[in-house]
């Protein structure tokens, strides 16, 4: 049984001469050369690009290391650090020219330069040697959106201190999971965050996941005065107030070489199942592929004005806010706040303030963007825009395009970057001056990652066909195991059932004729109604294209005949309807998909909500609506729901 692709995206957009004029990859064939040349000399090819992007302390003389797989090393005999190479090594040209722009949720706008975010850096960092923190200890940073997370990352990375970012959006109870499973001896967070003019009380929710048990690891409590007021009880002799922690710290601090293979950091995310995998990353080729991407996917120029606006908490924060722009000397917008506040404009008034040139967003962003104030970017100069991006799931070619014309005036190239926490950087996406991009295509690999798509023998498909999305050499920026778990890790990513030898990604995907390839879903979100297997993003893809849907989700439901039964939840532009209007809509929905993909497609059952049950970074939780789709009581965890409410709402039938 093969895996179908229905949907037919025809449209190609090539970019204008103008753009690829002052590009770094200028053109198809330059890309294709860079391929050719990995292909030939795969580890000369890594190689030079780590002479290149990297300055060691001690040069490296082995490249690759496949001793024992899927335990690979990169450069290992080298030594370097991460934090040297964002900043120090820009001082003697870069000390100021600014490194970010800081936007707090009120718009107060605080800019620091190079220079003054090394001597931050180095006297946290010296703060943190004060308390003992040592190579290979772990830090657990807890902190809203600010240039002092971003500090505190690099404090880590300058010590050779292994940082776990928590996003500040989870609760008491996985905080203390991930302390735990850390082993973190110290935790940084800040007195509260601030967020569409709302206090979030970080520094109590630690304290809750501290008295949760279990965290007798943690010595110390590094608090960031955000807000004025203290909101919480103080624990004397543990919890110690960041600006008291710096004062009279030295302003230099010699940075703590570390070999290439030294943990960075660990940054934990979702698997299929219950506990959360502990992701490890290397520092080199970590670093390596951040770099590497910054200069290819974002054909990063000197002049840029680069905004990535993922929370630092995620890993496109980690690499696209704490390390790759700093790693180039770029100048980057960090921004505290949300989309919608004060008002749906917000995104477009900061592009405008700050005269954005590289854009960086998800999906879901730009479609409840769409829904809120389709016309709001007109209202403002967008003019300085070049360079457009997405990540975090597919975007349905509707999202696209709006980007494309509304945001970008039709001007700036889309890069659809697929990539994942474990692959540490983008993978597959397109280099904006060489590569045309047909919008919900991410179209082709990063120069060097041989990606291919195989189906359950371990063959590969043919064009048109879907299958298990692969990468099937060993890449720098590769995740090294999961923390303390190297059995899950090579069941995760190397599963004997497909020979153990390939990197799974966990998402099908297939190629069309130009060898581009589209994402499909995540693979248990593949759908088997009838005998055909569809992609439920296809699906929703078809929904969202009808005028009326802002946004959609379709997840499986066991059907006694058909196998699988296709739900859909979804949320229209207009306001919910109920009774008659509602089943009409059903059926004009219905015949939509079938007209777009088919009738196999054709979703049995449509709920309408005011929204979908998210993730706090805004990932759907299809698992929730599965349950739903089957009419079962939720029994699941929903601590990382953003909006539990909504889940009622959708529980109600047409
Ligand atoms: C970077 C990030 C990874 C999963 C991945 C895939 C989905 C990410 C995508 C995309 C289609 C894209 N995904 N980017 N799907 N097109 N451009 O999001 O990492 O949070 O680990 O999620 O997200 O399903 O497997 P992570």
């Amino acid at each position: 049984m093969s895996i179908e692709s229905v949907l037919q995206e025809n449209r190609l957009f090539a970019p204008s001469a103008e753009f690829a004029a002052g590009a770094r990859v200028k053109s198809l064939a330059e890309y294709q050369a860079m391929c050719q040349h990995a292909e030939a000399d795969y580890e000369g090819f890594w190689a030079n690009l780590a002479r290149e992007h990297l300055t060691w302390h001690k040069p490296f003389t082995q490249v690759l290391d496949q001793s024992n797989p899927p335990f690979y090393k990169w450069f290992a005999d080298g030594e370097l650090n991460v934090s040297y190479n964002c900043l120090d090594r820009h001082l003697p040209d870069l000390a100021h020219k600014i490194a970010v722009i800081f936007e707090s949720d009120n718009g107060t706008v605080t800019k620091v330069t190079y220079a003054e975010l090394h001597r931050l850096v180095c006297q946290f960092a010296n703060g943190l040697k004060s308390l003992g923190v040592t190579k290979g200890d772990r830090v657990v940073v807890y902190m809203p959106m600010s240039i002092e997370a971003v500090v505190a990352m690099q404090a880590c990375a300058r010590i050779g201190a292994i940082h776990s970012v928590v996003f500040g959006g989870f609760s008491a109870k996985s905080l203390q999971e991930r302390i735990i499973d850390a082993g973190a001896k110290i935790v940084i967070t800040a007195n509260g965050g601030v967020r569409g003019g709302k206090i979030v009380p970080l520094k109590a929710t630690t304290d809750e996941a501290l008295a949760l048990g279990g965290c007798e690891c943690v010595e110390r409590v590094i608090v960031y005065k955000r807000v004025v007021h203290e909101d919480a009880p103080w624990t004397i002799g543990r919890d110690m107030w960041w600006h008291d922690l710096v004062k009279g710290k030295p302003e230099t601090c010699e940075p703590t070489w570390v070999n290439a293979e030294d943990p960075l950091f660990i940054l934990y995310t979702s698997g299929s199942t219950g506990k959360p995998k502990g992701v490890q990353h290397s520092s080199a080729g970590y670093l390596l592929g951040a770099v590497n991407t910054m200069l290819l996917t974002f054909d990063y120029r000197p002049d840029d004005v680069f905004w990535c606006t993922a929370d630092v908490g995620w890993i496109t924060g980690h690499s696209y806010v704490a390390y790759a722009p700093l790693a180039v000397g770029a100048t980057q917008v960090i921004f505290e706040g949300i989309p919608t506040y004060p008002d749906a404009g917000r995104f477009w008034q900061m592009i405008e303030r700050h005269r954005v040139t590289t854009f960086y967003t998800a999906p879901t962003a730009i479609r409840s963007l769409i829904k809120l104030g389709s016309d709001l970017p007109k209202q403002y100069n967008l003019s300085s825009l070049r360079l457009l991006g997405s990540v975090g799931e597919p975007i349905n070619p509707e999202a696209w395009m709006w980007y494309h014309e509304v945001v970008g005036g039709g001007r700036c190239p889309i890069v659809d970057t697929w990539w994942q926490t474990e692959t540490g950087s983008h993978m597959i996406t397109p280099l904006p001056a060489a590569i045309a991009t047909k919008p919900g295509s991410c179209t082709l690999p990063i120069p060097g990652i041989m990606v291919d798509i195989i189906d359950e023998a371990g063959e590969p498909v043919e064009k048109g066909k879907g299958g298990f999305l692969v990468i099937k050499k060993p890449f720098p920026s590769q995740v090294r195991t999961l923390w303390k778990d190297p059995e899950r890790f090579k069941k995760s990513y190397f599963p004997e059932e497909y020979g153990g030898k390939y990197y799974l990604a966990g998402d099908s995907a297939h190629k069309d004729a130009d060898g581009y390839i589209w994402i499909m879903g995540r693979i248990d979100d593949v759908l088997n109604v009838s005998g055909h297997r569809l992609g439920t993003m296809e699906i929703e893809s078809a929904l969202v294209g009808n005028s009326k849907v802002a946004e959609a989700a379709v997840v499986g439901r066991p059907d006694p005949i058909k196998g699988e039964a296709v739900v859909a939840f979804v949320v229209l532009k207009g306001a919910r309807p109920a009774g008659d209007e509602a089943k009409a809509l059903v059926a004009e929905l219905r015949d939509w998909v079938a007209k777009e993909i088919g009738a196999i497609a054709k979703p049995d059952d449509i709920r309408f909500g005011d929204n979908l049950p998210k993730t706090r970074s805004g990932k759907i939780m299809r698992r929730l609506l599965r349950t739903i789709a089957k009419g079962e009581q939720i029994t699941q965890d929903i601590s990382t729901l953003e909006n539990p409410a909504i889940l009622q709402q959708l529980q109600e039938a047409v």
